[in-house]
């Protein structure tokens, strides 16, 4: 018989009174993912459409991305937090003075999808409050990945999905409406080393530098390349559904810088997506970075900073990492795919 998410949150938590109040959160957000699934599952009037604002980062806000922001506020407030960052919010927003928590969240990935009836979800990131961080909440939010205590993210897709880590293995629980709660589906998920497939968005081709250029022509060249095998291309735009899918079968993530206004460092936002969804990876074996440095290491400067991200099967993400890092064997490479290269499979 599969463990509820309460169960597993238990014996997870053990004695640990920091750990019990990371649980305490997770458990308020279960209630406002259900919360807000329903509200999508009875659709209505306008939840994909405009409305009438802008969130910190200049994109325009869908009716729904304020009714999440608005159900993960609420759960926010109940919780042991002090400090609530989200991309609907120009600034962290200051709850209970004492408490040692903070989280920042992303309420509505992939609000572009909405209206199509495509998976969207909730990413969230719980880190440790010192001290020192009471004066300004801004400076909470410039902790290193590496420090989260937890995070994970909701999928409101054909199932209700949570996915999480609190620093020992990455699990999976679905929502059993009959039994009112979410359930163990999967527990600590592995995900594969060999990649076969990949996911970028490939419109945007002619901005990227030329590594990556490199290595998505050399997947695309497949058997008849340096790889001498053939990939496969999923591309959902929203980000929860792309990671699930490489958590439950391999594969490898880009969303790198590009030259268009605005992309040096891609679209993706480090405290709220990049970070908990690099915890929830390189827990379950795979790998996240920057291109080269790995996303948990990376110096914030603030709650929306962007970074380029590359995650999934962990060999895939090196070899990555390699196209870019190292020029030289990259202008070795042969038309012909040389026999040698770096790049061979
Ligand atoms: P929205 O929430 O604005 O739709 O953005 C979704 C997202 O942040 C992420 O979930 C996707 O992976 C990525 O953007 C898609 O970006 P492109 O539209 O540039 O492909």
């Amino acid at each position: 018989m599969a463990s509820s998410l309460d169960a597993h949150l238990g014996s997870e938590c053990g004695d640990d009174p920091l750990k019990q109040e990371v649980a305490e959160t997770i458990r308020n957000l279960c209630g406002a993912a259900i919360k807000l699934r329903n509200t999508i599952a009875a659709g209505g009037e306008g939840l994909g459409q405009a409305h009438g604002g802008t969130n910190a980062d200049g994109d325009i806000q869908k009716e729904l991305d304020v009714v999440a922001d608005k159900v993960f506020i609420k759960a926010a407030k109940a919780s042991p937090l002090a400090f609530f960052g989200s991309e609907e919010q120009e600034s962290a927003v200051r709850l209970k003075p004492d408490a040692r928590l903070a989280m920042a969240i992303d309420p509505l990935d992939g609000s572009s999808n909405i209206s199509t009836n495509v998976s969207i979800g909730t990413i969230f990131s719980i880190l440790p409050v010192e001290e020192a961080h009471r004066a300004n909440p801004d400076i909470v939010f410039t902790q290193k990945g590496s420090r989260q205590l937890g995070a994970g993210f909701f999928i409101y897709g054909p199932q209700l999905l949570l996915v999480m880590s609190m620093g020992n293995g990455t699990h999976v629980f679905i929502f059993s409406p009959s039994f009112g709660g979410f359930i163990e589906l999967s527990s600590s998920i592995v995900i594969v080393d060999k990649a076969k497939e990949f996911a970028i968005n490939a419109s945007n081709y002619r901005h990227w530098d030329q590594p990556i250029r490199s290595y998505v022509d050399d997947l695309l060249a497949g058997s008849e390349g340096p790889r001498e095998r053939d990939f496969n291309m999923r591309w959902v735009g929203s980000l929860v559904a792309d990671c699930y899918r490489i958590l439950s079968r391999g594969g490898v993530f880009l969303y790198p810088g590009d030259g268009r206004k605005g992309y040096a460092k891609g679209r993706l936002r480090l405290m709220y997506e990049a970070n908990p969804i690099a915890f929830c990876v390189e827990h379950a074996g795979g790998k996240a970075t920057d291109g080269t440095t790995p996303i948990l290491d990376l110096e914030p400067k603030g709650l929306h900073d962007r970074t380029p991200l590359v995650f999934g099967s962990k060999r895939e993400v090196e070899r990555v990492a390699r196209y870019i890092a190292d020029p030289s064997a990259l202008a070795e490479r042969s038309p012909l795919f040389g026999k040698r290269s770096l790049f061979r499979a």
